[in-house]
């Protein structure tokens, strides 16, 4: 008994902590979960963009709570790009599923450049979080020019 609870319980915290393996109830709800993934990670990269160019004041700890965010937001979309929601976005391409390694290079590279930019925040420097932003920034419009629909 206690070791079926501890099993139990092992098991949702591996659900918990593996967006990868998310698992969907029908192909709609993969769409809304990328989709809602992307949207927060947008909302919080504004932020710190917001910043990057001036037309907010720089506050250090704001860059990095953001830019924590949207590190943690930039591992999830992927998942939900499941081959069976293939045509139920009109904004996503279906080169996404014909070209599979090059789409995961796009997500890789995100995660990468949003490590880093957080990194960057941390440093408590503006001149770094501008770098860092334009570098992610460019990733993410190289992703959209090649998989998503304008
Ligand atoms: C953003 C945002 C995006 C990217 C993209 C960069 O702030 O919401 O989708 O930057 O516009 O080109």
């Amino acid at each position: 008994m206690k070791f079926a609870a501890t099993l139990a319980l092992a098991a949702a915290m591996f659900a918990l902590a593996t967006p990868a393996s998310a698992q969907f109830a029908k192909p709609e709800d993969a769409v809304k979960y990328r989709q809602s993934a992307l949207f927060v990670m947008a909302q919080h990269f504004g932020r710190i963009g917001a910043m990057a160019n001036g037309r907010a004041p720089y506050d250090a700890k704001a860059a990095v709570d953001n830019a924590e965010v949207v590190a943690e937001m930039a591992k999830l979309p992927w998942a939900g790009f499941t081959a069976n929601t293939d045509g139920l976005s009109q904004k996503a391409k279906a080169d996404i599923w014909k070209e599979q390694a090059k789409f995961k290079e796009h997500n890789e590279k995100l995660v990468g450049d949003t490590g880093r930019l957080l990194a960057a925040a941390k440093t408590n420097n503006l001149d770094n979080l501008k770098t860092a932003f334009s570098q992610t920034a460019a990733t993410c419009k190289a992703c959209h020019d090649n998989f998503r629909n304008q």
